[in-house]
């Protein structure tokens, strides 16, 4: 699909503006009414073909009572004979389905967002992925692509860190780990953020989407300090597409064919048991 840079620009701003002013915002966390359905997934990292399955299966036009949660989308494999790499592609397609249907998709802000933010480099194989997320905007957009890479920076400080659903189920990228849970720093889910939230290491937002490996003894705490039942999150890679880590905290993937998603009822209360037994698998989807 081309897209040329105002068109970049445009739907990365508006779909921004949508982030920020959403009616169901508060702070940094998205409240989803008590009624319809959500589908959570895990880091995406540009998987085109479970992107358009998800897009297409989720039908969002014919289900005005849906809603859909995304994360991690860029930084993906697609790269040229250069290097260079174009996951603003997925960012843009999912940015443009923000602006269609705003009350109905829902960002997470994730650690390759702030890495793509500050332009640190995470290396995959050797290669930053964030100088080839650079060099693909480059290379579509020409001397354009300083203007589209702004657009793009603004649009990720605007994705939210969690999402609340009134059933108890609580969404974000990941959880802070055992060493950080103590003194982890809560009120970042209700209050706008400065430059020392995303602080390496000892920011709490930096902490959120950065944290790995956190116990089931961690996931109970953080559930009871936000008031959840269950945290749903995705970040560490899932061979298997999830992982059950103890009663309150489930792990998805969604960046290959075993990969998941997560549909659920808002209108319905779930324990670990049910959640897993609703998990839908991409490589099981025929659209
Ligand atoms: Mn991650």
């Amino acid at each position: 699909m081309d897209c040329g840079a105002d068109q970049a620009i445009e739907a990365f701003e508006t779909a921004g503006e949508e982030n920020k002013f959403s009616s169901l915002r508060h702070g940094q966390t998205i409240t989803l009414p008590p009624e319809g359905e959500v589908w959570m997934t895990g880091d995406l990292h540009d998987h085109r073909s479970n992107f358009n399955k998800l897009i297409r299966h989720a039908d969002l036009q014919a289900h005005p009572q849906r809603h859909l949660v995304l994360h991690e989308l860029i930084h993906g494999d697609h790269f040229d004979a250069n290097g260079a790499e174009d996951s603003w592609r997925t960012l843009w397609q999912a940015a443009e389905l923000k602006c269609s249907f705003s009350n109905q998709v829902h960002f997470l802000l994730a650690n390759h967002d702030l890495a793509q933010i500050h332009g640190e480099g995470i290396m995959k194989g050797g290669l930053s992925v964030c100088e080839a997320f650079n060099a693909g905007v480059k290379r579509d957009f020409g001397d354009r692509g300083d203007a589209v890479n702004v657009a793009i920076t603004e649009f990720l400080l605007t994705l939210p860190l969690a999402i609340r659903c009134p059933n108890g189920l609580f969404f974000c990228h990941s959880l802070p780990t055992d060493a950080q849970i103590e003194n982890f720093d809560f009120t970042i889910f209700d209050r706008a953020l400065a430059g020392a939230d995303y602080q390496r290491r000892v920011g709490p937002v930096y902490q959120l989407i950065w944290g790995r490996n956190a116990s089931p003894a961690t996931a109970e705490k953080f559930a009871d300090k936000v008031a959840a039942k269950i945290i749903v999150t995705g970040h560490q890679p899932q061979e298997t597409g999830f992982c059950v880590n103890g009663e309150r905290h489930l792990i998805l993937a969604s960046d290959h064919a075993q990969g998941v998603f997560l549909p659920v009822q808002l209108d319905q209360t779930y324990d670990m048991s049910t959640l897993v037994s609703r998990l839908q698998r991409f490589v099981a989807i025929d659209v």
